[in-house]
């Protein structure tokens, strides 16, 4: 599947017939029952100089979240350690920065990285636009995979962020591939794009070579303060649909329900996970907006009949 035309004729299918390819797409690759648990970290919050439209980290938006100063090590060697013994397998890490500047604080993310390798869980940062000598230090220091999100089609780019463009985007993607780093990049789904423009994303993903590892499919988590704050949400059937066509292209790649799962039911979920997305992330806060609570995952694991982390006493 290389086209818009590809796209569209497998998400159009009837939806019997549409579940029913992507699971047998889903089976012959993964273990169903596998839903890897991911744990998020904001290492850096706030103050943002990108103008991306959805996000409450941008300082050109009033949105309430204040900045903070990097994280010390420790505090993140705490956080996940904590997230492994809640069921995390990979731990993800992110910075409202516009790119990483060389010297100490690139030299602490670093640390981060070998801190949650040594833990034996898989570490994903995403920490802005890269050159191609970060992305090679970062190989080095054992990172699993760098997310950096295309976010939408190319031609609705513009309508969303204008402090950089969809070249610069894939370029940092191609240096993190060019230094070995396995991608992780998707998109948000309601920020006023049509469901072409959904399916324009996945021909753009189908592009990168090696195709991604990891598909983050977010629902826009609505930030007061933002241009999208009053955004209408997505569809239900449109979102089950769009998994279910990201299984059939990218059969290899872990799809994550990942933000904007705390507005939907636990059927929605399932339907999700049935249509083949197969990763979480777990814990009340994403970076900066909410997730549900332990007890809500917690339920629709038991739903599901899948092993539940209960949290011990900390
Ligand atoms: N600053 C880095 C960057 O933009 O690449 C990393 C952090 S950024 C917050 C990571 C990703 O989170 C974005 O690419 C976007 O896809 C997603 N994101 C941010 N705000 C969101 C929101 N309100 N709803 C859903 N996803 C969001
Ligand atoms: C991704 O695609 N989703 C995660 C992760 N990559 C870093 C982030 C979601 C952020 C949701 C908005 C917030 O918490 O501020
Ligand atoms: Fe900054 Fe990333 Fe938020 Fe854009 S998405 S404003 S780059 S933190």
């Amino acid at each position: 599947m290389n086209t818009l035309a590809d796209f569209q004729g497998v998400y159009h299918l009837p939806l019997p017939e549409l579940m029913f390819r992507a699971a047998q797409v889903h089976r012959a690759n993964h273990e169903p029952a596998d839903i890897q648990r991911c744990a998020l970290l904001s290492v850096k919050t706030g103050g943002c100089s990108e103008d991306c439209g959805y996000c409450a980290q941008s300082a050109h938006f009033k949105t309430g979240v204040e900045a903070t100063p990097l994280m010390s090590l420790d505090e993140v060697r705490r956080s996940a350690t904590r997230a492994k013994e809640l069921g995390a397998t990979r731990f993800c890490m992110g910075t409202a920065w516009r790119e990483p500047k060389d010297g100490p604080q690139f030299d602490r993310i670093l640390d981060m990285v070998r801190e949650v390798r040594e833990l034996g869980m898989e570490a994903c940062v995403t920490l802005g636009m890269l050159t191609e000598m970060q992305a090679r230090r970062l190989a080095d220091a054992g990172l699993t995979a760098y997310n950096h999100n295309l976010d939408t089609s190319r031609r609705h780019y513009p309508n969303i962020i204008s402090t950089r463009t969809y070249d610069h985007r894939l370029r940092t993607l191609k240096a993190v591939q060019e230094a070995g780093i396995a991608v992780c990049c998707g998109g948000i789904l309601g920020m006023g794009e049509n469901e072409d423009d959904r399916l324009m994303l996945l021909v753009e993903l189908a592009q990168l070579d090696p195709l991604p590892e990891s598909i983050p499919i977010n629902c826009l988590v609505p930030i007061a303060g933002t241009p999208l704050e009053n955004a209408a949400p997505v569809d239900s059937i449109e979102l089950v649909r769009l998994i279910a066509v990201t299984r059939i292209a990218f059969p290899k790649a872990r799809v994550r329900l990942s933000a904007g799962r705390d507005r939907m039911s636990r059927e929605l979920q399932i339907l999700c996970f049935l249509a083949g997305a197969n990763s979480i992330f777990f814990g009340d806060k994403l970076l900066t907006a909410p997730n549900p609570r332990a007890e809500g995952d917690a339920d629709l694991f038991r739903a599901m009949g899948l092993p539940v982390f209960e949290a011990s006493a900390s």
